[in-house]
């Protein structure tokens, strides 16, 4: 992976090569829309524009994971960091950070120099987070990473650090299926040595009736957010969709225990993708799966655990108990 080092002393910034990454997106476009049920990988939601749609979702009234692991992370700061003892804190997903932050105002009050290690997808947004806190806290020093992480947890052994805490904040986990949620952790466990920890925020289940309206919002910034993937295949790779062609669907799928996104398509049409050089058909109320959102019970968090070798150590929940900050030792 090519490093690029910018001038300051408590800021380095490590990027993947955009190339890569640009044909990675028209084969997962390829490939998905050709398949006999469509579907897209949920990463390409966030370029910048997705980015800020979802910072949109979070300030949602629905949509209450943001606001209930903004509570977790607000009232046991201390706490945690008291758990997790000033390692360094490695984030897969940071993006703007702004929960993390209240865990980053309890390194800073301890008063010694930090590190924070953030991975993002977005570069961007990575970029503007690290330029933010390097205002905001004294003692840190930033080591960010521009990478696709999912497919690649291996990723942060190029931090090289002797002992750290990762976090997987926001129900990220969330997204992968529940192979990959498994296949995630034990990958990332491999890489803990026996005084590091993982801290994990996840959605729990819940009636659908409470999480529906959180994937379907009244003034439809979700539905904007799943309809930017097909923006962002018109701009980035000369499709032709028109998006009020396609609506944005969110169900509950009580056998998987997930939320599914679809954009499903309001007519019989087809849809030319230059980059990709295909033409794709879709019947009328034909769908693309673009996300599943998967919700777990405590016990299922600790059988995830338990399958990489790592022991559940301390829970936090919300008032409502809504969602789980969980935090994991090697056994
Ligand atoms: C990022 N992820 C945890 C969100 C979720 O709740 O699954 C993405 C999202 N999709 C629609 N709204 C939010």
């Amino acid at each position: 992976m090519p490093t690029e080092a910018i001038p300051n002393e408590r800021l380095q910034f490590h990027c993947m090569d955009l190339q890569v990454h640009q044909h990675t997106f028209a084969q997962d476009v390829a490939d998905g829309l050709t398949a006999p049920r469509k579907w897209l990988p949920p990463k390409y939601f966030y370029d910048e524009r997705g980015s800020r749609l979802y910072e949109r979702i979070c300030a949602l009234p629905e949509y209450y994971p943001y606001r209930a692991e903004l509570e977790i992370l607000s009232t046991y700061a201390a706490e945690i960091h008291e758990e997790i003892g000033h390692l360094a804190l490695v984030e897969f997903g940071s993006g703007s950070a702004t929960k993390t932050r209240h865990l980053l105002s309890a390194y800073e009050w301890a008063g010694r120099p930090f590190r924070y290690c953030p991975v993002d997808i977005s570069q961007e947004v990575l970029w503007d987070t690290a330029q933010r806190l390097l205002q905001e806290y004294s003692h840190v020093e930033i080591r960010a990473m521009h990478a696709d992480f999912a497919g690649q947890p291996e990723v942060i052994q190029a931090f090289q650090l002797e002992k750290k805490a990762v976090a997987f904040l926001g129900s990220s986990l969330g997204n992968f299926t529940r192979e990959e949620s498994a296949e995630f952790l034990q990958r990332t466990a491999a890489m803990m040595g026996p005084e590091d920890v993982f801290l994990l925020g996840i959605d729990l289940k819940k009636s659908p009736a409470i999480l529906l309206p959180a994937y379907d919002d009244a003034q439809g910034v979700t539905a904007a957010f799943n309809l930017n993937v097909l923006h962002r295949i018109n701009r980035e790779l000369g499709g032709r969709f028109h998006l009020q062609s396609f609506e944005h669907l969110a169900l509950y799928n009580n056998e998987q225990g997930c939320i599914e996104m679809h954009l499903r398509s309001r007519q019989v049409q087809r849809v030319p993708i230059v980059k990709t050089e295909q033409v794709v058909s879709f019947d009328k109320d034909e769908t693309i799966h673009t996300e599943s959102s998967y919700k777990y019970s405590l016990d299922e968090v600790r059988d995830l655990g338990y399958q990489a070798d790592l022991g559940l150590r301390r829970t936090w929940f919300d008032d409502r108990r809504y969602f789980l900050l969980a935090l994991f030792r090697p056994r």
